[in-house]
């Protein structure tokens, strides 16, 4: 250790984000950021820190558009192309209360959306989402909130009808230790790139992820990764790569499965003992149903690996103890429900559902949350108090929320209606960036009477807001990070003062509070110390009453962390289920694996049948748009968060995202390395710079999420994005009537070599102040 390193060490204070607990000082006007000592893979996101915080980006004052401030409320289509008007704090915070009492009064707590979907910062305190949400249950009796994730739209849906509680069948199921220890094959669809485990929400002390993929290859496990980039897996599982047609894994799965019938493979003890409609589904595997044997070959047809390939696999499956892994990314598709449920139908075909290191385990590796022991003590998160609203949409329903007032929608089962919004209030989250066919959500969002956003930095979301509160980011405050199954418990000390004028979430909404009459009740009396003190107290207590060293506050603060106690791995509710069947019954309508669902079924959706089917995708390629669209998770930052921070920014070439493409494919169309690209289809288009790579299957291009949304001209209804955000392309539509999930990972398109001028880069630049 060199002596520069020393003297910062000395000083360093704990600290901790969703890519990684760490710890941090100042080093003259430097900050010195250093991962958890005890983590054997830090991510490299924690780059994205030093420079981000007195960035440009910034937001250094309340906001005002000034359209809104000038004629008032109402819909708006000068959205994002409007000048900003900077206002005091006060006269913000009294504007705001204003025209919350207004539409409370005038519409009701129903016409305010208060979903604000979106990660925000790892804190449990400062958590934007719980902070607004709890804002309005208690200041204005509710909000129009919206249901599930982007992550998991479908498979959280589906997978209560099928196999049990979402949570559980995730985070409470096979662990890495299983597979280090058990495992024969891993067939990982999508894979488990640790780029991807680099995150949990609430944070991650330890990154274990690329150590037991190599610890388990090492023993002998064969990962084999079914997916459209060979960088889905790390090098360390040695695995074999099967490139496979985005969209098309449940024909595959169903050629496997066919096999397995065909030459008496299946486990049929277990599926006669622990599932329900077997006789149901067989005849449409066999093709006795449709006259479609869903065979190896008719597979191979569809999803490009060969017939004997699939066979193959379907044989070593049986033979050996096998797990399947599917990451969220299948499921984030049109159809997202069918290879989710098709997957969890082979793992039961192959009789080692809760078996040690077999079976099926939902999204391991997608994020750092899963595989992992369960703390044996809980970590409180801030209570959100009572909604008194009723209604909700799925999350990635929100452009047809704005869009189709009054109008009815199917979710799970339920005909739904679409409430009369006229407020929009989002705090943590980037609809910009997470949300797909960004010029709808353009118009979407011009409907409203009034946006609002509490943002860190200039999002393309805050630059379409009408009033902008600017916000601390999660080093200008103290918090406490944790999750249910990371064992450390974080003091997150403050790092750096509030940058500008930002104020922290909380102070914000308790002062709006104030203003609509409810200070006391949001507060409840504390101050941010107060409450660290009180959420603290429910993990402290839980401790103290298993007789386990507990303490107290102020120890833990001057500690910096605190190790938790985690519960044995015990396989979950699969393991006492395969052990007793009758005694342990799945949370299932029939306390079994549901390979056909009389629920399901019961709902008569063409597009969520009762039982597992290829249903061929709306979106794809064709002569106008040829290339498939993998819109993945970066490599260098959590979303669009600190998009201009170090590592996400030096990533860029040109101040662009890269996107890569199979060298053929880039011949075909005389894109040379380095080139900037236009990606377009009917939709949108976007800019790039073009990466040739052999790690990408021909027909594929990738280009990752987050890029900050920057047209070219803000004036057009539907602008270039100059800078690389593939939700100008993506499609918005849901996964089926069923969950209505984000299909936002999958496009289809064309490329061509961009020979224009190059237009400008203004992602990260404040708007224009008049
Ligand atoms: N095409 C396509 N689109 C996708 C996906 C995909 O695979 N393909 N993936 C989807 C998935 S899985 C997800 S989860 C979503 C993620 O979408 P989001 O969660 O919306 O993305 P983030 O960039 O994390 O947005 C968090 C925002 O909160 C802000 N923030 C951070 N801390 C604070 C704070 O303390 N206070 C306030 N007020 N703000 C704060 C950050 O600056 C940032 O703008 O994207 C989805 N979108
Ligand atoms: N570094 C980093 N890590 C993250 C995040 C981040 O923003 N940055 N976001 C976190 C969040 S919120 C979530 S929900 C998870 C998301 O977890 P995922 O959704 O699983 O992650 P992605 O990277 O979008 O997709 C994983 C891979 O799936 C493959 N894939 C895409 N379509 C198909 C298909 O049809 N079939 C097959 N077999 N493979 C396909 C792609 O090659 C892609 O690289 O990641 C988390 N981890
Ligand atoms: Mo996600």
């Amino acid at each position: 250790m060199d002596m520069a390193k020393q003297t910062a060490a000395g000083a360093l204070k704990p600290h901790s984000s969703h890519w990684g607990a760490f710890r941090a000082g100042w080093q003259g006007d430097t900050l010195v950021v250093e991962p958890h000592p005890a983590d054997p893979d830090p991510s490299p996101i924690l780059g994205n820190f030093a420079a981000a915080l007195r960035h440009k980006a910034r937001i250094a004052r309340p906001m005002v558009r000034r359209g809104w401030l000038e004629r008032g409320p109402g819909p708006d289509s000068a959205r994002g192309r409007d000048e900003f008007v900077p206002v005091s704090w006060q006269k913000a915070l009294d504007l705001l209360a204003g025209e919350l009492a207004r539409v409370r009064d005038a519409h009701g707590p129903r016409a305010i959306f208060g979903g604000s979907y979106g990660w925000s910062s790892a804190g449990r305190f400062h958590h934007a989402q719980s902070q607004v949400h709890r804002f309005l249950n208690v200041a204005l009796g509710g909000y129009v909130r919206s249901v599930n994730s982007y992550s998991a739209g479908a498979s959280a849906v589906i997978i209560p009808h099928i196999l049990g509680n979402y949570e559980e069948m995730t985070k409470h199921n096979v662990t890495w230790e299983q597979i280090v220890e058990h495992t024969g094959l891993c067939l990982s669809f999508g894979g488990m790139a640790v780029k991807n485990s680099a995150v949990a929400s609430g944070g991650v002390s330890r990154h274990i992820e690329r150590g037991s993929m190599k610890a388990a290859a090492e023993r002998g496990c064969r990962f084999v990764l079914i997916g459209p980039l060979r960088d889905d897996l790390p090098e360390e599982a040695r695995a074999e790569w099967l490139t496979i047609t985005p969209g098309t894994d449940t024909a595959m799965m169903l050629g496997m499965a066919h096999t397995l019938v065909a030459e008496g493979l299946h486990d049929r003890a277990f599926l006669a003992s622990r599932c329900t409609g077997w006789e149901k589904f067989e005849p449409y595997l066999t093709g006795q149903a449709d006259g479609q044997p869903k065979d190896a070959a008719w597979a191979a047809a569809i999803c490009g690996i060969p017939a004997e390939t699939i066979a193959q696999l379907a044989r070593d499956a049986a033979a050996t103890r096998t797990l399947i892994s599917m990451a969220h990314s299948l499921q984030r598709a049109e159809h997202g429900e069918q290879p989710v449920w098709m997957a969890i139908v082979l793992a039961a075909m192959l009789g080692q559902l809760g078996l040690p290191g077999g079976g099926y385990n939902y999204a391991l590796g997608a994020i750092a949350h899963y595989g992992r022991r369960f703390n044996a003590v809980p970590v409180a998160s801030l209570p959100q108090g009572r909604n008194g609203v009723p209604d909700f949409i799925p999350v990635a329903r929100i452009s047809d929320l704005l869009l189709n007032p009054g109008q009815p929608f199917d979710y799970n089962g339920q005909k739904l209606t679409y409430p009369d919004i006229r407020l929009v209030y989002w705090a943590g989250g980037n609809p910009f960036h997470h949300h797909q066919d960004l010029a709808r959500l353009r118009r979407a969002f011009a409907q409203v009477d009034t946006l609002v956003v509490h943002e860190t930095s200039w999002t393309a979301t805050a630059k379409h807001a009408d009033i902008v509160l600017p916000c601390t980011m999660t080093l200008e405050r103290e918090d406490i990070g944790g999750q249910t199954t990371d064992p450390l418990l974080i003091a997150m000390h403050r790092l750096a003062e509030p940058y500008a004028e930002a104020r922290d979430d909380y102070s914000i909404f308790a002062d709006l509070a104030e203003r609509l009459g409810k200070r006391e009740e949001f507060t409840e009396g504390r101050d941010a110390r107060g409450w660290l003190r009180h959420l603290y107290e429910r993990t402290r207590a839980a401790l103290a009453e298993r007789g386990d060293p507990a303490p107290s506050f102020e120890e833990f603060w001057a500690l910096g962390e605190l190790a938790l106690p985690q519960n044995p791995d015990d396989g979950g509710p699969l393991r006492a289920f395969h052990n007793d069947p009758e005694g342990e019954p799945l949370s299932t309508p029939s306390g079994k694996v549901e390979i056909f669902s009389e629920t399901i079924a019961g709902f008569g959706y063409d597009d969520c049948p009762g039982h597992p089917a290829w249903l061929a995708p709306q979106e794809a390629p064709a002569a106008e748009r040829p290339l498939w669209l993998v819109a993945n998770q970066p490599w260098t930052r959590l979303h669009s968060q600190l998009d201009f921070g170090g590592t996400s920014a030096d990533s860029k070439r040109r101040g662009r995202e890269v996107m890569r493409i199979h060298p053929r494919d880039a011949e075909a169309r005389g894109i040379a390395e380095g080139d900037i690209v236009r990606l377009f289809n009917a939709r949108g288009a976007c800019l790039a710079s073009a990466a040739l790579s052999e790690v990408v299957s021909p027909g594929v291009v990738q280009l990752a999420t987050g890029a900050w949304y920057d047209p070219a001209d803000p004036a057009e209804d539907n602008p270039l994005c100059v800078h690389g955000n593939p939700n100008v392309l993506t499609r918005d539509a849901g996964t089926s009537r069923l969950a209505q999930g984000c299909t936002g990972q999958l496009t289809t398109l064309e490329v061509e070599k961009f020979t224009g001028n190059l237009p400008p880069i203004r992602a990260w630049d404040p708007p224009a102040e008049g």
